[in-house]
């Protein structure tokens, strides 16, 4: 045997070697992942995507079971379970953790992004990393952003077309200050609630109306008890894909790397899913027969002038460096700086 082909053997073996050893270091382990979504969201897309890139980077030993509508506890409640390391994961909007992270309030002003290029840019650029960097602080992994989406305001009582048709309806919001403080400068009866009590609350009339992303209107059922869409893309709300701190530090690096190449391959499936269901859900809540109007764009201006003293009122909290440096990035982004 030549000298070159014995080197060749010998890396190979090397190599191979290392692939072992790395693969050794991977142990036989099922993820409890906490979804306040149902298993038909396009979260349950992404999950599934993720699940299977694991499953082939660590040879079938990494395993990601879906947990769905809350049955492992609310946003929050599933979140503080990661952050007292008694569960792997969450995938939850950012909005009910501001208590957690005032910083993530920014993802909560009002009509913020124009469109979901403007997000992704954001989100997978330098400002989703300067955010996703605070989060090992709280005892947190941001492993990715997904997508919520586009917020729109459902009601039982009429339709919203214009700025001063939202006074008078109480509607449901999240646990969030922000939003609570947006709706009431609308002029609606803002009621803060966890998502889990959404549903029952429209059934009871307890609220008039929610707002939330047209497939989470859909895969939550919202038509049965709400009977006008308006359409008016107030706020985008981001999924993270969180881990416990604690939990991921006794990972070993190999299975820390697959998790987070495999939420980036979850992460483009369940963003494309959400934006190509987005229109099926709008086509299924009119055949369920709800009354859809697309709120006419002089009366979005005027619901984004009204709301524009939120910024102010808010930039405090969630830290003023935070919201200039986002203001600048969209800036950037938008080819005006
Ligand atoms: O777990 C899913 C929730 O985070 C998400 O649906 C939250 O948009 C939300 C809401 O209205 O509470």
């Amino acid at each position: 045997m030549t000298r070159r082909w014995a080197t060749a053997l010998l890396a190979g073996a090397a190599i191979v070697g290392l692939a072992a050893g790395a693969r050794a270091e991977i142990q036989e382990r099922t993820i409890r992942v906490s979804n306040g979504v149902n298993e038909d969201h396009p979260v349950g897309n992404g999950l599934a995507k993720m699940n299977a890139c694991v499953g082939e980077k660590s040879g079938g030993k990494i395993k990601l079971q879906g947990f769905w509508g809350g049955a492992l506890g609310g946003d929050l409640q599933a979140t503080q379970a990661l952050r007292s390391g008694t569960q792997e994961m969450v995938i939850t909007s950012t909005s009910p953790l501001i208590g957690v992270l005032p910083a993530l309030g920014v993802f909560d002003l009002p009509f913020l992004f124009n469109d979901e290029k403007e997000a992704d840019a954001i989100l997978d650029g330098e400002f989703g990393t300067y955010i996703s960097d605070m989060m090992p602080g709280v005892g947190l992994v941001n492993l990715a952003y997904w997508e919520n989406g586009f917020r729109n305001l459902t009601n039982s009582r009429h339709p919203v077309a214009k700025a001063e048709d939202f006074s008078g309806i109480k509607v449901r919001v999240m646990q969030n200050n922000v939003f609570l403080d947006t709706f009431k400068t609308l002029g609606s009866n803002a009621v803060p609630m966890a998502f889990g009590e959404v549903f029952t609350a429209l059934e009871t009339h307890a609220i008039d109306g929610q707002e939330n992303p047209v497939v989470t209107i859909d895969t939550s059922k919202f038509y049965e008890v709400q009977d006008y869409l308006s359409v008016t893309r107030h706020a985008y709300t981001p999924f993270m894909v969180l881990y416990s701190k604690a939990k991921w530090d006794q990972l070993a690096p190999e299975e820390q790397e697959i998790l987070k190449e495999c939420a980036i391959v979850g992460r483009d499936e369940q963003r494309a899913v959400s934006r190509a269901k987005s229109e099926e859900s709008l086509a299924r809540l009119k055949e369920e027969g709800m009354e859809v109007n697309e709120v006419d764009p002089a009366e979005v201006d005027k619901m984004r002038e009204a709301v524009k003293p939120v910024y102010d009122k808010h930039a405090e909290a969630i830290g003023k460096d935070i919201v200039d440096r986002m203001m600048a990035e969209l800036a950037k982004i938008r080819g005006k700086s």
